[in-house]
């Protein structure tokens, strides 16, 4: 049975924090491969248990928080070229090198490689999982796919190191990657038929997981400006809701998982005839399950009956997409939240029973033209209004409406070098304005504390 390497790469930046995050799209993959026949070694170098020491900076395990959160090991490495002026340390976040090169020899005669990357600016570590990979097996064919690739394939191409660049998802990522294998010789003898039914991903692949990321569906009917959504996904397509509830228990039962975290774009539209169909059945079965929504939820689809049923269904870690308070910002943004609409939001949430410490507000910050003083206003507002405010830097992307205008705006090459798209660097925010950044981090620690 020929094997396949999968590999979630390591985190190059300056920053990284694990909230609730895994390589959904990969372990997907990796489900449809073995249902083709193909035996699969993932390596996570995001993942904690295995992680080690060896090249952990501090010598320490990392700290973990609630739910499954908390810091990645780390390993403080030189910045690449075109950040080398930016001063302020950058590490690899992840397993230490030793760990990754031990898994790779652990498959002697792998068929591929398949690396996976989520974020543009994310590639130097698509780029050193490959570079390794080729040391060690040279000859085999190398695949990259993943959100950096469908973003920016050119540069992937030129800069990866990989043989192969697919740029779709879902089944059609499935049949490209076996394509190019049969290509090249490789070929499986499929389990089953491959079907159109989607597989759970392959968790079981993760040895020790303390939570589970859940998709619900794809796509969203809102067009933010700043967001990649409508790209990456131009349709919206939602799973049967029983098929949902279906997978949650299935976790909750056969591994005891508590924690759920979505990963959908849009996981409250519809939701009459979608989430809350197995939200409702959660709640009726009151079972001992948590809920947390990393990606923000829709602050127009939070109605009393909604708000209602997330605290029953046992959500914890409440997001909303707030980004800004300026009205005028947000016409220009894509019209996500129109007046009074988060206050009625927050309103709701509150009277359902959250708290205020529960109830999170993405504030955006950094976008072109957008100023300081909006920033802290609509920090302001969100604590006045009872939600914590939660900032959210402004990371440019191709393929959005607001990328030519992030273009013109920026000291960088944001259009050559993916890089700049750090929302670290504030790339589209002038000095002036990167100045005042500490005291907006100040006002927010301490609303929050
Ligand atoms: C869930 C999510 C998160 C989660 C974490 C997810 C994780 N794994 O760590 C959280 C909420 C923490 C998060 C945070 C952020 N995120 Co985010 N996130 C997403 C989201 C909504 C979904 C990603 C996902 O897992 N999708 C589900 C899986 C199934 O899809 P997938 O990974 O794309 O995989 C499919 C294909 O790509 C392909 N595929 C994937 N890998 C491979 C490999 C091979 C070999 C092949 C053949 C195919 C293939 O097949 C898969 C199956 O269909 C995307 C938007 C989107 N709709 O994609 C944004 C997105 C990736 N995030 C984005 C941003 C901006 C951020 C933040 C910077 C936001 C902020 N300002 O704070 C932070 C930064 C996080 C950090 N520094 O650690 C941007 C990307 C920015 C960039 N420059 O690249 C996106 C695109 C959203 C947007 N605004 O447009 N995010
Ligand atoms: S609502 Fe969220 S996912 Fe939808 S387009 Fe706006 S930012 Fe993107």
């Amino acid at each position: 049975m020929p094997q396949l390497i999968l590999v979630n790469p390591w985190i190059h930046d300056f920053a990284a924090f694990d909230l609730w995050s895994k390589p959904l799209g990969l372990l997907y993959l990796a489900s449809h491969l073995r249902q083709a026949g193909f035996k699969i070694h993932l390596i996570d170098c995001l993942g904690i248990r295995d992680a080690g020491t060896a090249d952990q900076d501090s010598g320490r395990r990392p700290i973990r928080r609630l739910y499954g959160t908390g810091k990645f090991p780390r390993h403080k490495t030189s910045r690449p070229l075109p950040l080398k002026h930016i001063p302020r340390a950058y590490s690899r976040y992840g397993i230490s090198l030793q760990s990754y090169v031990e898994e790779i020899r652990k498959v002697r005669e792998p068929a591929a490689l398949l690396v996976t990357c989520m974020m543009t600016y994310w590639y130097p570590g698509v780029q050193e999982v490959i570079r390794i990979f080729k040391e060690i097996h040279p000859g085999v064919p190398v695949i990259l796919g993943g959100t950096y690739a469908r973003l920016c394939p050119d540069h992937a191409l030129r800069n990866a190191g990989a043989d192969h660049v697919v740029l779709n998802d879902g089944m059609e990522a499935v049949r490209n990657v076996i394509e190019i294998l049969l290509e090249r010789g490789i070929e499986a003898e499929p389990r089953s038929e491959i079907s159109e039914v989607r597989p759970y991903p392959a968790f079981d692949l993760l040895p020790g997981m303390e939570y589970i990321p859940i998709l619900t569906s794809t796509g969203c009917p809102y067009r933010c400006a700043y967001c990649a959504s409508r790209f990456l996904y131009p349709r919206t397509e939602r799973r049967d809701p029983l098929d949902v509830l279906q997978e949650i228990l299935f976790w909750n039962r056969e591994y005891g998982i508590s924690d759920f975290a979505f990963y959908d774009d849009a996981l409250l539209t519809g939701a009459d005839s979608h989430a809350a169909v197995f939200l409702e059945e959660i709640a009726r079965r009151n079972l001992d399950i948590r809920f947390h929504t990393p990606n923000a939820l829709h602050v127009r689809e939070i109605r009393p009956e909604i708000a209602g049923l997330l605290f029953r269904a046992g959500f914890r870690t409440i997001r909303l997409g707030l980004e800004t308070s300026d009205i005028l910002l947000h016409h220009r943004m894509g019209d996500k939240v129109s007046e009074g609409e988060f206050e009625r939001a927050v309103e709701n949430l509150r009277s359902a029973g959250f708290r205020k410490k529960d109830i999170g507000a993405y504030i955006l910050m950094g976008m072109p033209g957008q100023t300081v003083e909006s920033v802290r206003e609509t920090v302001l507002f969100s604590d006045r209004v009872g939600a914590m405010p939660y900032l959210a830097e402004y990371s440019p992307m191709p393929h959005t409406a607001l990328w030519e205008e992030a273009i013109a705006a920026s000291e960088y090459d944001l259009a050559s070098e993916p890089l700049y798209h750090n929302n670290t660097l504030l790339p589209c925010w002038d000095e002036l304005r990167k100045a005042e950044v500490p005291e907006l981090r100040e006002l927010v620690r301490r609303i929050r504390r």
